[in-house]
C-alpha cells in the first residue's frame, strides 16, 4: 500500500471515529441549559377607578423559575402605577379616561425573555346599565311610615339609562370642579380615614350638582344636557342662583330624575310592572334596614315584621357621618349607597302630587309649590327616610348640607 493512501485512509477513520464520538459523547452539567423562551400573553386589564386603589397581578409568565418582570424597553406605565419584578402593577388612577397600553418583559436568567403587550383604561366613574321599563312608583297603601300625601303609588315607565354607581366622591368632584366644600374633612373626616376622598362629596346646592354634570360632559367631550346662566355665589363658593334649561335628548351627564332614581334605588325584581304589594326597599329581602345593609342610624332601623321603623337604643356601628362609597353591598343593578350614606339631589322639582299616568321618561313638574327641589334615600339618619318611595326631602336648590350630594346619569 501507498504511504499516501494510508494516511489517507488512516485520516478518514479518525475523522469517522470523531463523528462517533461527538455524537455519543454526554453533555457536560456544566454545559448552557437549552435556549428556551418563556411565555407570556398580554391581556386587556380591568378598568381602574380615579381616585381608587388599583392593583393587577401580571405574573402569567411560563417556562421557567424566578422570573421577574420589568416594563419593556421604549414602554410606560401611566402616571401614578409602578411594577414590581415579582409582576405586581399597582397604582392610583388620577387621570381622566386615560387609556394606557404599554408593555411588561418577563425574564429569567438563561432563558429568552418575553414581552407582552398590555391595556387597561382609567374610568372617571363606574356607571351601570340599567334596562328600561314599566314599574309601580310609589308605595302600597300598607307601607309602614309611609306618607299618603306624596307617595301615591302609580305605573311608570323608563327608557335605558346609565347610573353611576356611587355617589360623586369629594374626589371626583374636587378633580371636575376645582373646589371641595364637604363637611367631612379634615378634622372632621370619620375615625380611621386619612382624607376625605373616597367619601361622598356633601355641601353641594342642586345648583353645584348640574354644573359639575355639565362639567364632567365637557370633559369627556359630550354634549352638555344643562344650559346654564346667571351663576351667582354664595361666599363659600356654592353657586346659589342661575337659570337652569335642560335638554334630555342631549348625551352627556345629568341628575336622575326622581322616576328614574326610585326605579334604580328597587332594583330589578320580578313583577316590578305589575306588582302593587312593593317592597319598602331594594336590599337584602327588601322588608328590613338594619346593621350592615347600608350607612343610617341603627338606633332607629327598620323591619316590616316590628311594623316598620323601631328604635333599638344599642344599635351597633352607628356613624353620625359620611362612609365611604363602596362600603355596604350593592343592590342587584350594581348599584351602591342608594339608600342611606347621602341624599341624592334629583332633577324634578317637588310637587307632592304624583300624576297618575305620567309619560314615559317623565320629567317631572314645571315648576314647584314650594320652589324647591326633591333629594331621594335617606343619609346617615333613621332607616325610614330610606325607604325606596320616600320623597319629603325637598330642598330650596341653594341650600347646601352636610348629608346631601348625588349621583349622575346618561342616556
Ligand atoms: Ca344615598
Amino acid at each position: 500500500m501507498k504511504p499516501t493512501k494510508t494516511l489517507f485512509l488512516m485520516t478518514l477513520f479518525i475523522f469517522l471515529f470523531s463523528l462517533f464520538i461527538g455524537c455519543s459523547s454526554p453533555t457536560s452539567s456544566d454545559d448552557p441549559p437549552p435556549p428556551s423562551s418563556l411565555s407570556y400573553t398580554g391581556k386587556t386589564l380591568p378598568a381602574g377607578l380615579m381616585g381608587f386603589p388599583y392593583e393587577q397581578n401580571l405574573a402569567s409568565a411560563t417556562g421557567a423559575s424566578g422570573i421577574s418582570y420589568t416594563i419593556a424597553s421604549g414602554s410606560t406605565l401611566p402616571a401614578g402605577f409602578s411594577l414590581s419584578s415579582g409582576g405586581m402593577l399597582t397604582g392610583t388612577p388620577n387621570a381622566v379616561a386615560a387609556n394606557a397600553k404599554f408593555s411588561v418583559t418577563a425574564s429569567a436568567t438563561g432563558y429568552t425573555s418575553a414581552t407582552a403587550d398590555f391595556s387597561f383604561s382609567i374610568d372617571f366613574l363606574a356607571m351601570v346599565s340599567i334596562p328600561g321599563g314599566t314599574f309601580m312608583m310609589g308605595s302600597p297603601a300598607g307601607e309602614y311610615n309611609r306618607y299618603s300625601g306624596s307617595e301615591a303609588q302609580h305605573s311608570a315607565e323608563i327608557s335605558d339609562f346609565e347610573m353611576s354607581i356611587y355617589p360623586i366622591t369629594q374626589a371626583q368632584f374636587e378633580r371636575i370642579m376645582g373646589f371641595n366644600l364637604s363637611y367631612h374633612q379634615g378634622a372632621a373626616l370619620p375615625a380611621g380615614l386619612a382624607n376625605g376622598d373616597k367619601l361622598p362629596v356633601e355641601m353641594v346646592t342642586w345648583f353645584d350638582a348640574v354644573a359639575f354634570c355639565n362639567a364632567l360632559s365637557d370633559e369627556e367631550h359630550l354634549t352638555k344636557v344643562y344650559a346654564i346662566s346667571g351663576e351667582s355665589y354664595n361666599p363659600a363658593g356654592n353657586i346659589i342662583a342661575a337659570t337652569v334649561t335642560a335638554t334630555f335628548a342631549n348625551n352627556g351627564y345629568r341628575l336622575p330624575t326622581e322616576t328614574e332614581w326610585e326605579y334604580a334605588c328597587r332594583g330589578s325584581y320580578a313583577n316590578k310592572a305589575t306588582e302593587t304589594d312593593t317592597k319598602p326597599f331594594g336590599l337584602g329581602d327588601g322588608t328590613k334596614m338594619e346593621y350592615g345593609l347600608a350607612n343610617f342610624d341603627t338606633h332607629f332601623p327598620y323591619d316590616v315584621a316590628q311594623g316598620g321603623e323601631y328604635n333599638d337604643p344599642a344599635g351597633p356601628g352607628y356613624k353620625d357621618s359620611t362612609s365611604e362609597v363602596g362600603s355596604y353591598g350593592a343592590n342587584n343593578y350594581g348599584l351602591y349607597d342608594m339608600h342611606g350614606n347621602v341624599w341624592e339631589w334629583c332633577w324634578d322639582w317637588h310637587n307632592n302630587a304624583l300624576p297618575t299616568n305620567p309619560p314615559k321618561d317623565y320629567e317631572g313638574p314645571a315648576s314647584s309649590p314650594s320652589s324647591s327641589r326633591l333629594a331621594r334615600g335617606g343619609a346617615y339618619g333613621p332607616a325610614k327616610n330610606l325607604r325606596s318611595a320616600h320623597r319629603q326631602f325637598s330642598i330650596d336648590p341653594s341650600y347646601a348640607y352636610k348629608d346631601t350630594g348625588f349621583r349622575v346619569v346618561r342616556r
